[in-house]
């Protein structure tokens, strides 16, 4: 009944006869989010809101069983593999039994993290593949009870990141391909032959039970960045995530916690910061990116390679200077700059990755100052860079222009401006509508050709 009650629902899709077939008699949906009550976030949340902004760079991790078979050799998203190679759930879940990471050492990865210059992290404390990187009791499918590693990295991540001064963030899926109760089943994980049967709510009590450890035993936490509500996006149970209630017991049991969901949608009521996958804000090259650009935080998420998990012979990286043109990028568009790696099974970070973090931490250390505490600059984007700011200071970021004069629509008076790159004086000239820059050529040093950044001190 059940099946024949979902086929029914999918071909009406969208329609207000399939949403009844799928809830069931009685059963009342969610209020559209849209429609949903108002949210004040506290003043700790605003605090951490400014604090977000002005953090700029964060790094992303993505781990989990996925991770021990780094994308069975083909090129792809590595931490899709139970969905692209149709594994089911009870073959999958054999994973459990290998992953035992022994290389794993959480204070050499906030090191590594720190020397890049982030300031933040996130990590998957579970993934669609619904295994639980954590020590839980909402389900013995984690990483303490299942696996023979019987440590809890995100506790040990936890306790690195708190020492290093980095605020950590936990990913967590919505989506699950793993438990009985993710019923109805979304677009995706169709091959992982769990019963065709389960409890909607019981799935979401369980969800929030997950999100109270998550809260509760790691000590003040960044926030919540989660992932997949889009897999109900065109299903009844679309607006049936419980999402105000989600919310309101994370912001209840720590306000500061930013809650950010990738749903590719407007923000809804409750959410603290928006993010874009894979594209700058405004931009849409992946597809996904076509809601606007919200009043709340920004963040831009990036791969380093072509996949989020750690995949074997994904060896096409992402320059340094590519990557560093991306944050900058983003930070003139006001947004951060979220960057991932996928670690290996083994927990080692991969060292092609290191090498890219540890080049970006030379870059920021020496230019931070036009990233780090600034804000979107008063120029709008350009096609040969962006502007950043602070209190009294304009930072050009020249990014692709061969002549000497750049001229900048720019209403404040200059009182000087200076290459970041040495302090010497760049030429201003004022001019009607704005002011000309005399741009200096490149040093010949790689560094100086991502990215030549002017200071302009204001009057
Ligand atoms: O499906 C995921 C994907 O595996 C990865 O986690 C990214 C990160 O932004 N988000 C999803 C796709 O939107």
């Amino acid at each position: 009944m059940a099946v024949i009650r979902r086929r029914l629902a999918a071909a009406l899709a969208g329609t207000a006869l399939a949403t009844m077939l799928t809830l069931g008699a009685g059963a009342k949906a969610d209020a559209p989010p849209a429609a949903a009550q108002g949210y004040t976030p506290t003043a700790e949340n605003l605090a951490a809101r400014q604090w977000f902004q002005d953090a700029r760079f964060g790094v992303f991790l993505h781990w989990g069983l996925y991770s021990e078979l780094g994308g069975a050799g083909k090129m792809g998203i590595a931490e899709w593999i139970m969905d692209e190679n149709q594994i089911p759930a009870v073959h999958y879940e054999r994973l459990a039994r290998f992953f035992n990471p022994t290389a794993f050492d959480a204070d050499a990865w906030a090191r590594t993290f720190k020397a890049a210059g982030a300031r933040y992290v996130v990590i998957t404390s579970k993934h669609h593949e619904g295994f639980a990187m954590f020590a839980s009791k909402a389900s013995p499918y984690n990483v303490v009870d299942a696996t023979p590693f019987r440590r809890d990295p995100l506790a040990e991540l936890a306790a690195a990141c708190h020492k290093a001064g980095l605020k950590l963030f936990f990913y967590y899926s919505q989506l699950d391909w793993h438990h009985p109760d993710y019923f109805p089943q979304g677009t995706t994980g169709h091959a992982s032959e769990r019963p065709a049967g389960g409890d909607w709510d019981r799935y979401i009590d369980f969800e929030q039970a997950q999100l109270r450890e998550l809260l509760t035993h790691y000590g003040p936490i960044g926030g919540i960045w989660f992932d997949g509500w889009w897999d109900q996006k065109d299903t009844a149970y679309r607006d049936r995530w419980r999402l105000e209630e989600t919310y309101r017991l994370i912001h209840s049991l720590q306000p500061a916690a930013l809650i950010g969901n990738n749903h590719h949608q407007a923000p809804f009521p409750g959410e603290d910061f928006q993010m874009f996958e894979r594209d700058l804000p405004g931009e849409n090259s992946m597809g996904f990116n076509k809601a606007g650009i919200s009043d709340l935080p920004l963040e831009m998420a990036e791969t380093m390679n072509g996949s989020w998990g750690f995949n074997l012979i994904d060896d096409q990286y992402k320059s340094t200077a590519t990557l560093v043109r991306s944050l900058v990028s983003a930070a003139g568009r006001d947004a951060n700059f979220l960057l991932n790696t996928g670690p290996m099974p083994n927990g080692e970070l991969q060292p092609e990755n290191v090498q890219t973090l540890k080049d970006m931490g030379q870059w920021l250390k020496r230019y931070g100052e036009s990233v780090y505490q600034t804000r979107g600059g008063p120029v709008a984007p350009r096609p040969w860079g962006v502007t950043t700011q602070a209190p009294g200071r304009v930072y050009v970021h020249v990014l692709d222009w061969k002549d000497g004069p750049l001229f900048l629509p720019l209403t404040q008076a200059v009182r000087k401006a200076t290459l970041l790159r040495d302090g010497g004086t760049v030429p201003v000239q004022a001019r009607p509508e704005g002011i000309e820059l005399t741009l200096p050529a490149p040093a010949g040093e790689a560094m100086d050709g991502w990215d030549r950044v002017i200071r302009l001190d204001l009057q």
